[in-house]
């Protein structure tokens, strides 16, 4: 990775907009930038100068009226000197800047080079680099915030002191290899067992997090299923608060999938209505079914919707069964109309099945509104879980850490088997750095050029 050359990108969305930013970063950024610019004064570190673009010939002709910010070394995003060439947002403009650019000795810049250049600068760590690609990337305006605090080093900041404890164990026991001649042990196996102890004990804390802020980052998704006609998409129109999906009084009027991503708690739901399942009356309704039952498979949450006005029939009964066990939620919609056989359509557990734990029950009503925030409150619960309320910071919400996370806590189980079957240190020694290695992974301390590759490949151009 060449860190010495000026590299160029449009760093603004594709298409026409507002304005339109070229971002040039590096040691010839001024020089590169100065003769397509008529100013009538110097660049200076933080300061915006409105001027002329110009073609730069014998003929300077104006082809726009711009905005340049020059950021001088080492306080820029990159660390290098940066200029941004606000123009406005037409791309024929914008790429004309960066032909310019790539004349004036510039290169291109690779999908997310200038973060790269951040982090191999030690302006970011990894986890800050990676914060602005979630950052970016959010659907959700708390999804945003969760990343703004990563890239504030809130997991870095959590992953310190675990770290620190680490190499502290490692200090200590290198020490007594170095004496060993002398014969004497650094401490006994107790206090290298309750040392390490302290590492795994609030790195599993860490771990435990991966449960809700997979979520957080990935969203999930929730099926809405029933037997024909009950309301589903009715209900799914009322979840994404528009007529999104066809409703009519016939049965069988959904038939492919229909799928909408809305917000629920700061969490992307992508949200699909399905077709009515019954005995299939021709091949489109029979293909739509097989689809209903492979979206009920994949859902992280579902919801079975019954009619409750009508008894509970066989389809009922089965769909109830193919959910026990799964987060799921049975809505007894129609709500607003009068019960056939009173109340309570989903029978308590059998006699014959004691145990059975039955999904929560929610009234609604599609028609009326009833019942609808009750509803996504409970969709909520199974969301966020208890965590959605105890706002918890630096928790993981990467795989990639994940994995590194229960990569250390493999070789601190390692270590402390060790110290049980007495091995000497210096095998010991070579888990706990196994460990420090998965750590130092996270932040980037330690990372090679193909997981760095990996990781700025996923980025936008021109970030
Ligand atoms: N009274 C009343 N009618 C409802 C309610 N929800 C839906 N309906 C009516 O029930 C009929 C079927 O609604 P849909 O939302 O199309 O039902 P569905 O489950 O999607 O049906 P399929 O797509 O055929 O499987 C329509 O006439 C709706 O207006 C409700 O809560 N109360
Ligand atoms: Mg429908």
């Amino acid at each position: 990775m060449n860190l010495d050359d000026t590299i160029v990108a449009i760093a603004t969305p594709p298409g026409r907009g507002g304005i339109g930013i070229v971002r040039l970063a590096g040691p010839e950024a001024r020089v590169i930038a100065r003769p397509m610019l008529r100013l009538s004064r110097e660049l200076e570190p933080g300061r915006a100068i409105r001027c002329d673009l110009i073609e730069p010939s014998t003929t300077p002709a104006r082809i726009d009226e711009v905005v340049v910010t020059y950021f001088a070394k080492p306080h820029s995003y990159t660390t290098d000197d940066i200029v941004e060439i606000s123009a406005h947002g037409s791309p024929v403009v914008l790429r004309h800047i960066v032909e310019l650019s790539l004349a004036g000795g510039a290169r291109l810049a690779e999908p997310g080079e200038f973060t790269m250049r951040a982090f191999l600068n030690g302006r970011l760590d990894l986890t800050q680099a990676e914060a602005v690609r979630d950052l970016i990337d959010s659907q959700t305006l708390f999804q945003a915030k969760v990343a703004a605090q990563q890239l504030d080093g809130a997991l870095s900041n959590r992953l310190k002191p675990i770290k620190q404890k680490l190499v502290d164990l490692i200090a200590l026991l290198e020490a007594g290899i170095d004496f060993a001649e002398d014969d004497v042990s650094v401490a006994p196996d107790t206090t290298i067992l309750d040392r390490i102890t302290q590492v795994k004990s609030p790195l599993l804390q860490l771990a435990a997090t991966f449960t809700y802020g997979k979520i957080v980052h990935q969203g999930l998704t929730l099926a809405i299923v029933g037997r024909p006609n009950v309301g589903k998409s009715s209900l799914f129109n009322c979840l994404v608060e528009r007529e999104r999906a066809i409703v009519t009084a016939q049965p069988g009027t959904t038939r492919d999938l229909v799928s909408e991503t809305v917000a629920i708690g700061g969490i992307p739901v992508e949200l699909v209505d399905t077709a009515g399942i019954r005995r299939a009356l021709d091949e489109a309704e029979s293909i739509g079914i097989k689809k209903s039952m492979e979206a009920l498979a994949d859902a992280d949450l579902v919801l079975v919707v019954i009619d409750k006005t009508q008894p509970l029939s066989e389809e009922d009964r089965e769909l109830l069964r193919q959910v026990e066990g799964r987060p799921a939620i049975v809505v007894e919609n129609k709500s607003d109309l009068p019960s056939t056989s009173g109340d309570g359509r989903v029978a308590g557990p059998s006699r014959a099945e004691p145990d059975r734990v039955l999904p929560q029950r929610i009234p609604t009503s599609a028609l009326t509104g009833e019942g609808i925030p009750a509803l996504r409150a409970a969709i909520l619960q199974h969301v966020a879980g208890d965590c959605g309320t105890q706002f918890e910071t630096g928790f993981l919400t990467s795989v990639r850490h994940q994995k590194l996370v229960s990569d250390a806590l493999t070789s601190l189980a390692a270590a402390m088997s060790a110290v049980a079957a007495r091995v000497p240190h210096e095998m010991l020694l070579l888990d706990l750095y196994g460990a420090l290695r998965s750590l130092d992974e996270i932040t980037g301390a330690t990372t090679t050029d193909d997981i760095l590759n990996l990781i700025f490949g996923t980025f936008c151009i021109g970030k």
